[in-house]
Order: structure tokens, then sequence, then C-alpha cells
């Protein structure tokens, strides 16, 4: 080798090295800004989650915590008024009973005096009722099973309580991960259902598949498939009317719906999400209960917890009905629908400052 190449080959050895240098420094450059705009992004959703659960905090976690006050001695009349404030919070008869139960135990146990020990092993056992329930293994990710799409989603409950919002707002975050997403105007009942759910897959950037006002649901579900089949879409959600007055006709009405799915997706309906709405209160539960009967439920949504002092009522939706409650409406816009993650719900609850931080701060 010349004395010329023999410099090249030094020099380009140099170039290599110094090249791929920058590119372990562009990586781990990249992976930090990525990690630091995801914490933001998190910490984001968790101030609004924070922010939608005040009035609630205001109205619950602030009673007991004034019950629970410092230098304030336990005994059994304390108990008996942290219980009515559980069971006046919408956090109903039957889960404020599991919750007394262990905290009574805990206090017998642990021989707890001191009214701010007890708050502590009352959020502590609400995180864990939570935690136990189905809840608490919800996917954050948006996935769906490459080999069975497309993925059906078949959204119900009553008139008001935010099914077509839910649908444009989930339809925007399967998109964010970079799904196809058609959804069906199956809500033939109302004259304005198709353009509220039109102006909603406009906001998504997603297809819609829509017939006449009064048209069979069924038929807007086949064609709906059909079209989704045809174009390869990976996720398919389908709006329905919200009409519980007549339970033979609604179940008869989803099962029919169901059936007809089944010729184009023979496993579909993949998820049928209930929706309810927070403010309601103990009713949703009701309403939970009605639509059971009916339809396979495999999720909840839980709307409308931003604004109202009902959202104890999550405690025992999670808890008593035994079917997790996937995700929760904390506003009005497109990217207002989080995933319901049990430990940043009780730790917003209880205004936990950030995420991130340890120290517990109620106002
Ligand atoms: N504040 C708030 N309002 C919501 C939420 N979800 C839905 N809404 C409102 O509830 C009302 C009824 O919603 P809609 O989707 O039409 O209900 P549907 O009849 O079940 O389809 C609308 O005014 C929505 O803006 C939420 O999470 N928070
Ligand atoms: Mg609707």
């Amino acid at each position: 080798m010349g004395f010329f190449d023999k410099i090249k080959e030094k020099v380009s050895g140099v170039t290599d090295s110094v090249s791929e240098k920058l590119n372990n420094v562009t990586d781990s450059t990249n992976k930090a800004i990525d990690n630091a705009l995801h914490k933001t992004v998190e910490a984001l959703k968790f101030d609004k989650l924070k922010n939608g659960l005040s009035k609630t905090r205001d109205s619950f976690v602030d009673k007991i915590q004034v019950t629970l006050g410092i230098g304030k001695k336990v005994n059994d009349d304390l108990l008996d008024e942290i219980e009515e404030i559980l069971i006046t919070s919408d956090i109903g008869v039957t889960t404020s009973e599991i919750l007394m139960e262990s905290i009574k135990d805990r206090v017998r146990k642990e021989k707890k005096e001191k009214g701010e020990e007890v708050f502590e092993i009352l959020k502590e056992e609400i995180e864990k009722l939570l935690i136990t329930s189905p809840s608490a293994q919800n996917d954050a990710n948006y996935s769906i099973n490459e080999e069975k799409k497309p993925h059906v989603i078949m959204v119900i409950g009553v008139n008001g309580v935010g099914k077509t919002t839910t649908i444009g707002k989930l339809a925007y975050n399967y998109k964010q991960t970079g799904k196809k997403v058609i959804i069906g105007a199956a809500d033939t009942f109302r004259a304005a259902a198709n353009e509220q759910l039109e102006i909603w897959a406009e906001r998504a950037g997603v297809q819609i598949v829509q017939q006449s006002q009064g048209a069979d649901p069924a038929a807007v579900t086949f064609d709906t498939l059909s079209s989704a089949k045809s174009k390869n879409a990976d996720v398919v959600i389908i709006d329905t009317a919200g009409r519980l007055h007549n339970k033979g006709n609604l179940m008869a009405e989803l099962e029919k719906m169901s059936r007809v799915m089944k010729k184009v997706v023979p496993t579909a309906p993949d998820e049928v999400f209930l929706v309810l709405d927070a403010t309601t209160g103990q009713n949703a539960i009701q309403q939970a209960k009605e639509f059971l009967k009916v339809a396979n439920i495999t999720g909840i949504v839980l709307t409308k917890l931003d604004g109202t002092a009902k959202g104890g009522v999550v405690i025992p939706i999670a808890c008593e009905l035994q079917i997790p409650v996937r995700y929760i409406g904390v506003g009005e816009k497109i990217d207002d629908l989080q995933v319901f993650i049990p430990k940043d719900f009780v730790d917003a609850l209880f205004g936990k400052v950030d995420k991130n931080d340890e120290t517990i701060e109620s106002n």
C-alpha cells in the first residue's frame, strides 16, 4: 500500500469513527428528547385529570381530611362519620362497606389512633381496591391483534352520555398510533346523529360510513364492516342509538347488529364499550346493570369526569361491576380521552402534586 493510500485509509477510519460517534450522540439525543416529550405529555395529562377532579376532591377528599384532621383521635364515632362521607360521595353502600371493613381491620391491627394515619390508610385501601379490580390491566397503547383485523368496537349507552364524542376521541387516538380507522353511523334514530358523527370523523381524520336517518342499524353495520374489510382498515368503531326504554327492542337490535357483523368478520365484535356519564353518580351503576342484561360488555368508558363532584363513582364502577373501566373522558375536546390508570386516578383524586413527585398535597 502506497503512502497516500495509508493516509487515506487512516483518514477514512477516523471519519467512520467520528460519524459513528455522531450517530450515537444523535441517537441518544433523540431518545432524551422523546423521553422528555413523553414525560411532558404524561404530566399534562395528569394535570388535566387532577384539575378535572377538583370538585370531587373538594367535596370528598377535603371533607374526609377535615374529619380526620391533625390531632383528631380515632374512635367508632369518627369511623362512622367517614363511612357516611363515603356513602354520600357516590362511593355507594357496597363499596363503602368493603372499604370500611378493611380500614377498621387495619386500625385495630396496626393500633392506629391518629386521624391523619387513617387518612393514609383510606387512600391506600382505595388504591388497593382499584388495583385488584379488572381495570388495572388496561392497554395504554391502542394495540390490536393484527391477525384478526379489523378490530371491531361497538359503543353503547343511553342518550347523551357521550358515545359519539368518545368515538371521535377513540378514532383520533387509534389514528395517532398509525391505525386506519373507519367509523359506522349506526345511530340512525336521531336526525342529527349522522351530522354529529361526521364532524367527529373529520376532526379525527378518519372515514365514516353512513346511510340516511331511519335506516336499519344492522345494515349500516354490515356496510361499515364490508368497507373496512375491502379497504384493509385496522379498526372499526360502531356508534349506536341509546334507547333503553324498551329493553326487548334494544336487545334484539344489538343482537342483530352482532349477527350481521359476524357475516363479515366472524370474530366481531372484539369489544363492546358501555359509555356512562359520571355526572349521574350512582345512577350510572344502575344503568350499567340494565345494559349488562342485554349486552356482553367488555369495557366501560366513564365520561364527564371533568367538572363533576361525583367523580368518586369511578371507585364502585371499577370494583362492583367486575368489568374494566377502560377510558375516562376529561373534557369535550378530541384529546380529552385518557386510558384509566387506577394509580394515577387515586393520586390525582388525592391531589398529588405531580406524577413523579412523592409528596401528597390535598389542596
Ligand atoms: N365535559 C365533558 N363533556 C362531555 C364529555 N364527553 C361528552 N361530553 C358532552 O356530552 C354531550 C353529549 O355527548 P354525545 O357524544 O352527543 O352523547 P351521545 O348521545 O351518547 O352520543 C355533548 O355535549 C358532549 O360534548 C366529557 O368527557 N366531558
Ligand atoms: Mg350520539
